[in-house]
């Protein structure tokens, strides 16, 4: 029988902000605060799937790819900690009604494929430390980057060698709703 593979949908952030938020953490956190995550996997999960087959993979690939939905920008103004699951995180404020709609979307076709979604609001926000389950001083505010979202893709999370990877299998376009020149 092949194999499940965990995978989940998800907001990539562009490498020149990957590396902004990774120098802003290091100076940011004490060395013990947890464990980075590392600048490739940082992201933003829109939905997450679970441990699923090729079959239910291979629909819910077909899924997105007809999901028209429009691209959308975000200041990453909010940063939190979660003691338990040890999470510090990055997020918005003032999430874009886009980012809320496509998230509610993927999540409600996951659901009904047969993967499991949290009861718990969808809370959108990016994962820099893991491991964080002791008390911390967090930064008085955040450097107010905006994450631009023109795609969303499907990631697979392998786990090799004692590392966490997120691979993209897929990504697809969201629909710009800049005029476009006659
Ligand atoms: P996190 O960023 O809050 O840790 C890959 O594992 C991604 O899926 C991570 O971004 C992780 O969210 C999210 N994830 C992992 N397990 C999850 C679960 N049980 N419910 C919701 N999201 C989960």
């Amino acid at each position: 029988m092949p194999e499940a593979r965990r995978l989940f949908f998800a907001l990539a952030l562009p490498k020149p902000l990957q590396q902004q938020v990774i120098t802003w953490r290091a100076e940011s956190f004490a060395a013990d605060a947890g464990r980075p995550v590392a600048a490739a996997n940082l992201h933003m999960t829109l939905a997450f799937l679970g441990e699923i087959s090729e079959q239910k993979a291979s629909v819910l690939t077909d899924i997105a790819s007809r999901i028209q939905s429009p691209a959308f920008s975000m200041q990453l103004d909010d940063l939190g900690h979660w003691p338990r699951p040890g999470v510090v995180w990055l997020g918005t404020r003032r999430a874009p009604t886009a980012l809320l709609q496509l998230a509610s979307l993927l999540r409600s076709h996951a659901a009904r494929n047969g993967c499991h979604q949290s009861t718990l609001p969808f809370h959108p926000h990016i994962s820099l430390l893991r491991g964080a389950t002791q008390p911390l001083a967090l930064p008085a505010s955040t450097p107010q980057w905006t994450l631009t979202a023109a795609d969303f893709g499907l990631y697979e999370s392998r786990f090799h060698q004692g590392r966490t990877r997120y691979q993209c299998l897929h990504s697809w376009p969201l629909v710009s709703s800049a005029p476009s020149s006659c």
